[in-house]
């Protein structure tokens, strides 16, 4: 009953995609009151690398929503107590599942239905029986745009770091998890200003994108690095306490500042101020970032290029 997929590679489907880095795996979520049709979807997902959650009653696929964080949802539409037209309309009522792509996967034919769903907030009507490189191919190109969609609104433009919602998302993300050390940074480029009015404003972008990737490089894959508002970068630093978190900023402070950055001829550097505060004393996100602006606030008083706790 359920067809080997070996047959079918995800990079086919892929490589018509602008993908440039390759791909975390696209979590589904499939709502199918058929034990057996979930397993089967489900097999031919995960035979291509996805990561599938199988929900055999549509009323319990509000809850899961939240903790699975799904890039698509693939629902039937006839099931008992909800129907894929009424979860649609649920899930698009709810503030932020209103852009994940709702595929309905039924064995409905009739036009004036699919309509129907598609005004409900579905993307697309696919009808049973499928093939699997169909529904392979429908559901990648999909979870992809959302992948995409996604990380626009992630990440700040210009550095490629999480944007400032997306850093102070990811501390109250990291506080909730963590349980050993946590440090969390601030970080602040040093007469700014000046660098701009005297090499001009795109040499000072240059500067900054440098210190992202200067950052991006030199980080643990644990730690996340933010652009928190113009010259300005937070970093969150799990798995440190207070010492070992100013001891690795402090290299990174000097390193930075040793770059020369070509200007019209000439050269200069350029150095940041750095502010550390530790959860294991501030206890809570709002505090912790206050405490390290504050310390990033002394380190500018006591001369600017220098990290202060
Ligand atoms: P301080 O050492 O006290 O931090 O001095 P500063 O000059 O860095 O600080 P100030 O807050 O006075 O100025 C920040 C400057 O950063 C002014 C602003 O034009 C510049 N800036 C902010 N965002 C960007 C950006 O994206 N690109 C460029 N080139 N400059 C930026
Ligand atoms: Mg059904
Ligand atoms: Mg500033
Ligand atoms: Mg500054």
């Amino acid at each position: 009953f359920v067809k080997p997929v070996n047959a079918i590679d995800l990079c086919s489907v892929l490589t018509k995609l602008t993908t440039v880095e390759p791909p975390e795996p696209y979590r589904i979520m499939i709502v199918d009151d058929d034990a057996h049709l979930l397993e089967l979807y489900s097999t031919i997902l995960e035979g291509v690398g996805m990561v599938t959650r199988q929900i055999n009653d549509p009323l319990l696929a509000m809850g899961s929503l939240q903790e699975f964080k799904p890039d698509l949802i693939l629902t039937d539409m006839n099931m008992p107590g909800c129907n894929g037209m009424e979860l649609a309309k649920t899930i698009r009522q709810s503030g932020d599942c209103v852009s994940i792509p709702i595929v309905f996967l039924s064995t409905e034919t009739d036009t004036d239905l699919h309509r129907n769903a598609m005004r409900m907030g579905g993307d697309e009507f696919l009808t049973k029986p499928i093939k699997p490189e169909h529904l392979i191919s429908a559901v990648a190109v999909r979870a992809e745009r959302m992948k995409v969609l996604r990380s626009l609104m992630v990440r700040d433009s210009m550095t490629g770091l999480l944007n400032h919602t997306a850093i102070k998302a990811k501390l109250d993300g990291a506080i909730a998890e963590n349980e050993g050390d946590l440090c969390f940074a601030m970080l602040d480029m040093d007469r700014f200003k000046e660098i701009n009015d005297k090499y001009g404003h795109p040499t000072g972008d240059r500067v900054l994108v440098t210190l992202a990737k200067f950052l991006r490089t030199r980080l643990a894959k644990t730690d996340s690095i933010g652009r928190y508002g113009g010259e300005e970068f937070a970093l969150i630093l799990p798995g440190c306490d207070l010492a070992a978190a100013r001891e690795r900023l402090d290299q990174l402070r000097e390193s930075f500042g040793a770059i020369q950055f070509p200007a019209g001829g000439e050269s200069f550097q350029a150095t940041f101020s750095c502010g550390v505060a530790a959860l294991a004393t501030h206890k809570k996100g709002d505090r912790l970032c206050a405490a390290a602006d504050e310390a990033l606030y002394e380190a500018k008083k006591l001369g600017r290029n220098r990290v202060e706790a």
